[in-house]
């Protein structure tokens, strides 16, 4: 908490007027300490205008921070872009185009969205009759992407077309889930000019239930009442061998007893792995590491599925048998891990199932 105090204290002197340097624009009253503040959390909010580590530097926050068509270029004082205008730079202009002849919104520079009913580029025109439907090239659409493919890669572009002119005729995409599937939308964003689809996150593949994503893609016209089209994407999602074998439920040096005398084929402990992964990616063999002893093969085997360790003949020798289990995952590019366990074989007289029960119930 040392940095803690210090950044506290800095604020404190800096509301005194003590410390030189950027005049520093915090508020009026000190921010709340937590226990478990960092330096960065007791970075003080600043006020209204400024923001910065230390609030020195000016914003144009008041002014929509000049709404993404200007520069900022003084405290709340914005420079806007070409065709830009107002005190947030969130006016276009469309003098150019009669401004929209009052029957439509000025969008961008020269930019007019119609009003129901108007069309033409400076929506000066009446609507007439929608007569047509988007139409696209295709019903279904198929794609492949990694699990590990990176947000904004492109996946496919779909294509429609309408016959009618003007706003009639003018297409905008949009996705929509396919029945309950709503997590392909949540994966997946389209423009809704071009008709691009792009990664709006990486997938996760083993938080799906399937391997492929289903979902549909409209292409929706300006008519009134709008007419639109679907069509079907498929996006199939590869796995990537991304997970390790894990073992569960045993402890690395855990000890396991079975006496001399047991019957062949006697289970000595199940060894339990999982893999997150799927297909080949997931799927796991287990196996003794090529160093095991010979005396532990003459007496022991590991099913490569079940993991299951048992005991090959009867009677079994008698002693303390470290055996290292491997367990491997079917990837072309493979991951394994180890595990050490000791497999200890009694005399006649000493019960296994005592040992065991001992050594989960220490009294
Ligand atoms: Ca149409
Ligand atoms: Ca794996
Ligand atoms: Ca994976």
């Amino acid at each position: 908490m040392q940095i803690a105090r210090v950044a506290y204290e800095a604020y404190a002197y800096s509301k005194m007027g003590l410390l030189f340097g950027p005049v520093l624009h915090v508020p009026s009253e000190a921010p709340d300490l937590q226990a478990t503040d960092t330096f960065c959390a007791h970075r003080p909010r600043c006020d209204v205008g400024y923001t910065g580590p230390t609030c020195e530097h000016f914003s144009c926050e008041t002014r929509n921070w000049c709404s993404g068509h200007g520069q900022c270029t003084a405290l709340e004082q914005c420079t806007c872009d070409d065709g830009w205008s107002s005190e947030n730079c969130g006016t276009a202009n469309c003098t150019g185009l009669n401004d929209c002849s009052n029957q439509g919104e000025c969008v961008a520079p020269d930019s007019c969205y119609c009003y129901d009913g108007f069309d033409g580029s400076d929506c000066s025109q009446p609507q007439g009759d929608d007569l047509n439907a988007p139409v696209f090239n295709a019903s279904h659409y198929y794609c492949t992407v990694s699990e590990k493919a990176k947000t904004g890669t492109s996946l496919l572009d779909v294509y429609a077309t309408d016959a009618d002119q003007g706003k009639n005729g003018a297409i905008h995409y949009e996705l929509v889930p396919y029945g309950a599937e709503i997590v392909a939308t949540s994966y997946l964003v389209i423009d809704s000019v071009s008709g691009r689809v792009t990664l709006l996150s990486p997938i996760s593949r083993n938080l799906l239930t399937t391997h492929t994503l289903l979902v549909w893609v409209k292409a929706v016209d300006g008519g009134v009442p709008l007419k639109e089209a679907q069509a079907q994407l498929h996006i199939r999602v590869i796995d990537v061998n991304d997970h390790c074998p894990e073992f569960h439920s045993l402890d690395s040096g855990s000890m396991h007893f079975v006496n001399m005398s047991s019957e062949i084929n006697t289970t000595v402990v199940v060894i339990e792995v999982t893999d997150d992964d799927f297909g080949d990616n997931g799927e796991i063999i287990i196996s003794f590491a090529a160093s095991t002893a010979g005396v532990v093969r003459n007496n022991f085997e590991v099913d490569a599925t079940s993991g299951r360790i048992s005991s090959l003949v009867s009677p079994l020798t008698v002693g303390s048998f470290p055996v290292v289990i491997v367990a491997t995952d079917g990837a072309s590019n493979p991951c394994s891990k180890q595990l050490l366990i000791t497999i200890q074989v009694l005399p006649p007289d000493v019960e296994p199932q005592n040992l065991n029960r001992s050594r989960r119930q220490p009294q």
